[in-house]
């Protein structure tokens, strides 16, 4: 790939000595980023592109970003690829869509705001530029009685030779909503009905908000999985996926999870399907400190390592990072059938770094509590904390002692229950800089940002509280840096 680079690129060269910035989760060259838009993979390369803000690290002004990869780690940044056309039905925003193969040429589908429409663009060159459809709107915005609360992010799918569209959206009052479209040209859409409402979920004591964002559904073994974003007037919870089946064109929820439960610090997530057709899945990671200080950075945004999405035996979807993350690994380190009692030393004492990768499989045999420190201070005024109780079946993250600067005060998520699984406690993390993202047992995920200040910020403790555990291994390597800037 030998492309010009981009414009908007060669002022923030600065920014690639920041200690904040990932190395091996994708951003952009500079300035806000956040969902993930219109994932493909077409004729062999990887094409992302993303909502983003390119004057400066603030939400506003959404445009779409673009980056191509043959191995979704390594990026190149491209022009922009969407703008907002004065006067166009985009004119004051390109929100967030998607991308479709339609008879082997690519269509793109996104929202134009404001009023919120769905809007089309094609490319004559695989992508590497796209043109607007000069009759957008596709679909126009509905009547006002129809008293929606949002009505955005169109997720498009072919059925034989038909097409359908879910457009997030939300009933006042009543709550979120999917709203299914159908068309048999992309170009003229018919409104069918809600593929799924709110009052088909039963979500206790969960809050799914009155509008959800980003939806998607797609197959997964022998069921179907819809996930959406579910927000308020007050902002944005958290991802939710359900499992269920599809019939007569509307969706039958069985199962209801947190996608991610790091809440709101992934968010808007899309998965695609590539050339091998593995179902791939990637989410913005926002940040977790002041305006002033993303201002200050010249970034902000991140987006989540590629998560496979595989089916279980359990009927629960499984998440794992991409395979190809182990092309990054460097250093490695082996501990087998380590017994820790309350006053072990740490057996992790001669690891340092703040871009690693850390696999264990734990027994809790007598303990109350594992608890594994990263991004560690020698003082100890810095550390986050990841931490489960066997009784309780919580695992926690704890950021609040993450950094001593007051516009990063951390927070504190949990996966309120993650049974063990047979007596063991699967664990496998990557630490990038400010962002963490913790897999576990398969399937439970939990994202979180976090900002150390200090250079020297960066030990891995292991610890027992009040009993024993049996470290039954561990693997740890350090991971290369993956950026092109
Ligand atoms: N972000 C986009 C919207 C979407 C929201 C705007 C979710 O299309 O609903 O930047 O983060």
């Amino acid at each position: 790939m030998s492309l010009p680079k981009p414009d908007h690129i060669d002022a923030h060269q600065n920014l690639v000595l920041d200690r904040l910035r990932p190395t091996y989760h994708f951003l952009p060259p500079a300035n806000w980023m956040n969902d993930p838009n219109g994932l493909i993979q077409w004729k062999s390369l990887y094409h992302l592109f993303y909502q983003c803000n390119p004057v400066q690290a603030a939400w506003g002004r959404i445009h779409w970003g673009h980056a191509v990869s043959h191995d979704l780690l390594h990026w190149q940044h491209l022009q922009l690829a969407i703008e907002p056309s004065p006067g166009g039905p985009d004119w004051d925003g390109v929100w967030s869509g998607c991308a479709v193969n339609a008879g082997g040429k690519p269509v793109i589908f996104y929202t134009g705001v404001s009023p919120e429409v769905q809007c089309m663009a094609t490319s004559q060159d695989d992508l590497n530029t796209l043109e607007k459809f000069t009759h957008n709107p596709v679909v126009p915005h509905p009547a006002a009685e129809m008293n929606l609360t949002g009505f955005r992010d169109p997720c498009v799918w072919q059925e034989g030779e038909d097409w359908y569209m879910i457009i997030g959206s939300g009933f006042k009052g009543q709550g979120g909503a999917l709203l299914l479209y159908f068309s048999t040209d992309l170009v003229h859409w018919e409104y069918l009905h809600p593929l799924l409402t709110a009052d088909r979920v039963a979500s206790g004591e969960l809050p799914l908000g009155n509008m959800w964002e980003c939806p998607q559904m797609f197959p997964l073994g022998d069921q179907y999985l819809v996930h959406f974003s579910a927000c308020d007037q007050r902002g944005s919870f958290y991802v939710v996926y359900l499992t269920g089946t599809y019939r007569d064109k509307i969706f039958y929820p069985r199962r209801f999870m947190k996608l991610d439960y790091g809440d709101e610090f992934f968010y808007a997530p899309q998965a695609f399907l590539d050339e091998r057709g593995r179902r791939i899945l990637l989410g913005w990671c926002r940040e977790e400190r002041s305006q002033a200080a993303q201002l200050q950075a010249g970034w902000a945004g991140v987006m989540s390592l590629p998560r496979l999405v595989e089916p279980r035996p359990d009927g629960l979807p499984g998440f794992r990072p991409i395979d190809e993350l182990q092309a990054l690994r460097e250093n490695h380190s082996h501990l087998e059938s380590v017994l820790l009692t309350p006053v072990s030393a740490n057996p992790l004492s001669q690891f340092q770094s703040d871009t690693f990768e850390l696999e264990a499989v734990i027994q809790p045999t007598t303990a109350h509590e594992i608890c594994l420190d990263v991004c560690v201070s020698p003082d100890g005024s810095e550390f986050t904390r990841l931490s489960y109780s066997p009784l309780s079946t919580r695992f926690e993250v704890d950021t609040t002692h993450a950094s001593l600067d007051s516009q990063a005060p951390g927070s504190i998520h949990a996966i309120p229950s993650l049974p063990l699984d047979g007596e063991l406690l699967h664990l496998r993390l990557f630490v990038d800089r400010s962002i963490l993202e913790v897999y576990l047992n398969g399937w439970a995920c939990l994202t979180a940002r976090m900002y150390p200040t200090l250079k020297t910020s960066l030990g891995v403790q292991l610890s027992a509280k009040g009993g024993d555990i049996l470290v039954r291994s561990l693997e740890y390597w350090t991971i290369k840096s993956a950026r092109q800037d």
